[in-house]
């Protein structure tokens, strides 16, 4: 892992990208003392804003599914959006465009849900090749959004490891105006790099790695995902920003407004100390 990286803070880092989206949660990040993002995968509007409203205030970024909503209208994005202005976090649509480059502007761009007019970051795979980055750039880079690329998955026995993660990190490599970063489990940078890449990046290369799989007290579920905690993930794996769902919304169809929040607060206090015991660690390093 590179202390170059580490030892700076978040804010610092944000002079790296030229990117809009990764400059305004970079900014955000160290506003808020959050690298916090809370993934509320739940079904119905009025939870999904009440989680939200609860959870905001600790938050940097609220990370969203949008086609699990089943009363979903329209209005709900103007109100998502309202609490974004109210508690100041960004907005992420787990998508995880997967299609053709034609296929994936259409589903970022069009239908019910038009992905790309509100969410500030969104994700793909990368298992059809490079060109679904500058596809999706095609919609996203003039509204100022930006890419995370999967890069590795939190479950038992994805296939995204090895050549496949390797490739990936270099697909991300090409396209570094759009793409800010990756979904994965540690640090991406220098990772792919061979004789034969055309790309040689910069001795600072910074990309910002997103990792879902957390929770405190529980080390995974009953489908297969796996956990880990954000000292494991921030302080140990140098991952920027912590992806927590069910550890803090719990699995009720009602929300306790109270430990909703008291559980994100609990998470953004062990995901921001487990960032400042890194950024200890590797100045005294650097
Ligand atoms: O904390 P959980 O387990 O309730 O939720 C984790 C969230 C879910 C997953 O769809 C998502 O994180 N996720 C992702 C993402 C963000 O792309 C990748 C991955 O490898 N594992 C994972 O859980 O909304």
């Amino acid at each position: 892992m590179s202390a170059k990286i580490l030892s700076q803070t978040y804010g610092k880092r944000a002079e790296h990208f030229d990117n809009v989206a990764a400059k305004d949660l970079l900014l955000t990040m160290e506003r808020k003392k959050s690298n916090l993002c809370v993934s509320v995968d739940v079904t119905h509007s009025q939870h999904f804003l009440d989680v939200i409203d609860a959870v905001g205030p600790y938050a940097c970024l609220i990370k969203t599914h949008i086609d699990i909503i089943e009363d979903f209208e329209p209005s709900l994005i103007t109100r998502l959006q309202d609490l974004s202005t109210k508690h100041d976090f960004m907005i992420f649509e787990d998508r995880k465009f997967a299609d053709i480059g034609n296929t994936a502007t259409l589903q970022y761009s069009k239908g019910v849900h038009k992905i790309a007019s509100w969410a500030h970051v969104t994700n793909a795979h990368s298992v059809a090749g490079p060109w679904i980055i500058p596809a999706l750039a095609s919609v996203g880079l003039q509204l100022g959004r930006g890419l995370l690329m999967l890069a590795e998955m939190s479950s038992k026995g994805s296939l995204a490891t090895g050549s496949y993660t390797e490739a990936t990190v270099r697909m991300a490599r090409e396209h570094r105006d759009f793409v800010i970063g990756f979904i994965a489990q540690r640090r991406m940078e220098g990772v792919g790099l061979n004789a034969s890449s055309d790309i040689v990046p910069p001795e600072d290369e910074d990309f910002l790695v997103l990792t879902p799989g957390l929770q405190l007290d529980v080390t995974g579920d009953h489908l297969g995902q796996q956990y880990r905690t954000p000292k494991e993930v921030v302080l140990e794996a140098g991952c920027d920003v912590i992806i927590v769902g069910r550890g803090i919304y719990g699995k009720s169809e009602h929300i306790d407004v109270q430990s909703t929040a008291s559980l994100a607060e609990k998470y953004r206090e062990a995901g921001w100390s487990a960032y400042e015991e890194r950024l200890k660690k590797y100045s005294s390093e650097s």
